[in-house]
């Protein structure tokens, strides 16, 4: 076949496969009857923080307060376990699922099975990947905070506090996860409009106190120069405070970290003059999500995103807000 033939042969083929693909459409979404009370799954990641602890004690508050049935699963830090925690609840025939997605991509096939059972899925705390499933049209929708925010308002803080200059070591969240992707979108963003602020080195840290600390152990030895740290969690900026302080540094003076969530400990830190700031990331999803179910039962329209409203902690409201954390 000449250059051009073989074109118009792609041309051809491509227009074929347009025409065969089934257009998905937004009523093909799975319907929702209204009832007395629901029989409803929620896919925990994992339970190995105080935020995700918060986030399922919300949850389980909520079904207790409407009378639901809650079908929870645990998937301990692993997808795959997650995308069978999501099989099974179908399986059950619940009437919906809540998942929170350890990661972006190997959970798509998880939001796909319920769409094809028939089951109404919302995504919460978490994505998935836009371009392999879509809200309002692959699942309902995605309830949550705008992280690529969260890493802009870490980076507008850190940028102030410094004066523009900072080695900066990042400790990142789970890899693969939409948080640890957008946060760090959000952050860079921000940052490379000030050539003083540089990223000197950056790892991930699994969103875990333990890791995190570990991380900072060795990145710290390659990078002594450091003068700041974002970390994706409160719980890795703790971690890393415990690695500075047995390093010798002291965090809050010789060195300045940000982050975000807004736990117990992260407050406490701040208090301590430890933390500099964290941006809320809200965990308490229960009210939100269930409603919005209901709502969606009732026929009402639901937005195919829901953006949570977050506040910012520094040491002018941590010790206010301290009572109300978790
Ligand atoms: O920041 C972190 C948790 O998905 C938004 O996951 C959540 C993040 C949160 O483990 O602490």
């Amino acid at each position: 076949m000449d250059g051009k033939r073989s074109g118009l042969f792609i041309a051809a083929a491509c227009l074929a496969a347009l025409v065969a693909a089934p257009m998905a459409r937004a009523d093909d979404l799975p319907k929702l009857k209204e009832k007395p009370t629901y029989k409803v799954g929620f896919a925990q990641t994992e339970s190995n923080n105080p935020w995700r602890l918060a986030q399922t004690q919300s949850m389980k508050d909520e079904a207790a307060k409407r009378g639901w049935q809650l079908v929870y699963t645990d998937a301990n830090s692993s997808a795959a376990k997650q995308v069978a925690d999501v099989d099974s609840m179908i399986a059950q025939h619940v009437d919906v699922i809540f998942l929170s997605p350890r990661e972006e991509k190997p959970l798509i096939p998880a939001v796909m099975k319920a769409k094809k059972a028939g089951i109404p899925l919302f995504l919460i705390d978490r994505g998935v990947d836009p371009t392999l499933a879509k809200a309002g049209r692959d699942y309902v929708s995605f309830i949550g905070s705008d992280f690529v925010e969260e890493g802009r308002r870490a980076a507008d803080w850190l940028v102030k506090k410094t004066g523009g200059t900072a080695k900066i070591i990042e400790l990142q969240g789970t890899s693969g996860s939409s948080p640890a992707n957008d946060r760090k979108k959000g952050f860079m963003e921000v940052i490379a409009k000030s050539p003083g602020m540089q990223i000197v080195a950056s790892q991930d840290g699994d969103f875990t106190r333990d890791k995190g600390r570990q991380v900072m152990e060795t990145l710290l030895q390659a990078h002594p120069e450091a003068t700041a740290v974002f970390a994706h969690n409160d719980e890795m900026a703790l971690g890393a405070i415990t690695a500075l302080e047995a390093a010798g540094r002291h965090p809050g003076k010789d060195i300045t970290l940000v982050s975000i969530d807004g736990e117990k400990d992260g407050l406490q830190a701040i208090i301590d003059g430890k933390l500099g700031a964290t941006v809320e990331c809200n965990p308490r999803f229960g009210p939100g999500a269930f409603e919005a179910a209901a709502d969606y039962a009732a026929g009402k329209k639901i937005e195919p995103i829901v953006v949570n409203k977050d506040h910012f902690y520094d040491s002018s409201n941590a010790a206010q807000s301290l009572a109300g954390s978790y």
